[in-house]
């Protein structure tokens, strides 16, 4: 047998175990999902399996699983609990938090093998690293749902399509990671293929943009974070200009609105060549604006949710605007969650290009500190907490600052914490690691570290602002 073959045949097993529960059919099951994309297409899928097993169910989702939220969970009634997208991380905690409870961890984090030697019989794991598998590019949280549910019922088959929208929202597919082969990898192709042989989705080559189908095309340009252009992300006089520059009309002839459905073979060729050469010298791989393209085809023309990375930003929106109940509504093609989630789309979307706009017009003043090799952004509350991350992802595609700068944002929380994100311009150090040595040279109290090398960040009391960006500076200095 090899990994793939062993980790199915382990998943039989558990789903057994689960199967064979006293009272599954009387006593509720208590869902906790990740809230992010991946998270709320893993919450979908576990509530229309349950939903067709007819077994009764709640579902919550949280950013972190901490040590506190476990001590709430343990008070509550339930006797199974299910934890997806999430959950490898804090086996030591259930361990002792949760010991009298029936624990389903459905995830694809890194995850401490060791964590599982001593015996515990109340929990069990479904994770692919136990495998040997890459749980980072091979299968998302949603993915590792997918399987277990796909184990137990075959029906849920019809549900692949959204592991898929999963696996897209933590950036799985190969041509998100700059890898030549533009393909899922081995688990995620064989869901794709569950999902197209169910006539879910439909896979296009073509200009990966968001709002093919539903924005006027100047807008869109303007818009596009992903892929970023340079100098156009951002500004709608400049995407104007370029478009008049290419001889590309923004309007028909009946005076409305071009989108880029609407454009010619031949604009949509001379478009692409433009923005290719717009994004060389800054960007790793120029041309990845060209992509297999995921359409759903059950979805309206017209609607975001045709595209499947659409979709997962759609679900992003949800869950960085506070509502991820709405995301998974969406998924279950609720038709008044999606009205409500396309306005918060565009909400999201301004807040984007909100941060942005304050980013650059801080430049030059004390909130952004440019150093060399280094830049290190305090935006104290004038950010919303989820764009701080965001915006430091855009910084760096900005083309601003050279490569191997380190860019770090700090702000405040709705909490009323610190929080700080860090990511580099093709750095090869470890951010989580310098993340951490700041702790090391304070140390930082009750700090919470997440993410890896490439992206990183933490969240601490305000009482160690002061602290700990004077410590920030002096790290990110050596780190040069
Ligand atoms: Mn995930």
């Amino acid at each position: 047998m090899d990994n793939y073959e062993k980790f199915i045949s382990y998943v039989n097993d558990i789903v057994d175990k689960f199967k064979n529960l006293e009272n599954l059919k009387e006593e509720p099951i208590k869902l906790i999902s990740h809230r992010d994309a991946d998270g709320i297409c893993s919450a979908a899928i576990a509530s229309a399996a349950f939903k067709r097993e007819d077994l009764k169910f709640s579902i919550s989702t949280v950013k972190q699983l901490t040590k506190k939220k476990l001590e709430e969970l343990k008070t509550e009634d339930y006797k199974v609990y299910f934890f997806t997208d999430l959950g490898s991380g804090s086996i030591h905690f259930m361990k002792e938090i949760l010991k009298d409870k029936t624990i389903f961890i459905l995830d694809h984090h890194i995850i401490d093998k060791d964590i599982l030697k001593e015996n515990s019989d109340n929990i069990f794991v479904i994770n692919p690293h136990l495998f040997d598998i890459d749980g980072s590019v091979e299968v998302s949280g949603s993915g590792v749902t997918y399987i277990f549910f796909k184990n137990l019922n075959e029906k849920n088959i019809d549900l692949a399509h959204l592991a898929l929208i999963g696996a897209l929202g933590d950036i799985q597919s190969n041509d998100c990671n700059g890898n030549d082969e533009d393909k899922f990898s081995y688990l995620n192709q064989r869901i794709l293929e569950d999902a197209v042989s169910m006539k879910k989705i439909k896979v296009e080559r073509g200009l990966r943009m968001f709002g093919a189908q539903t924005r006027a095309i100047h807008r869109l340009l303007e818009y596009s974070t992903d892929p970023f252009i340079p100098g156009i992300t951002g500004s709608e006089e400049n995407a104007t200009h370029l478009l008049n520059e290419l001889g590309i009309p923004v309007k028909n002839s009946d005076n409305k609105f071009r989108r880029l459905c609407d454009l010619s073979e031949e604009e949509i060729k001379k478009l692409t060549t433009a923005i290719i050469l717009k994004r060389m010298g800054s960007e790793k791989n120029p041309d990845d604006v060209l992509g297999d393209i995921y359409t759903l085809v059950d979805e309206s023309e017209d609607s975001v949710t045709r595209n499947a990375k659409e979709f997962a930003t759609l679900l992003n929106a949800c869950s960085k605007m506070g509502k991820p109940s709405l995301g998974i509504g969406v998924c279950l093609n609720d038709t008044v969650s999606k009205e409500k989630a396309n306005l918060l789309l565009l909400d999201y979307k301004r807040e984007i290009i909100k941060a942005l706009n304050w980013f650059y017009s801080k430049r030059k003043t004390e909130m952004v500190q440019e150093g060399e090799g280094y830049v290190l952004i305090n935006a104290e509350d004038n950010l919303r907490d989820t764009m701080i991350g965001t915006l430091t992802s855009m910084v760096t595609k900005s083309n601003l600052y050279p490569t191997g700068t380190i860019i770090m944002t700090v702000g405040h929380t709705l909490e009323g914490c610190l929080k700080a994100s860090i990511r580099g311009i093709d750095t090869k150090k470890d951010l989580r690691k310098l993340v951490e040595s700041i702790s090391d040279k304070l140390p930082l109290k009750d700090a919470e570290f997440g993410g890896h090398g490439e992206a990183a960040g933490c969240i601490l009391s305000l009482e160690q602002e002061k602290d700990f960006l004077s410590t920030a500076i002096q790290v990110l200095k050596e780190a040069k």
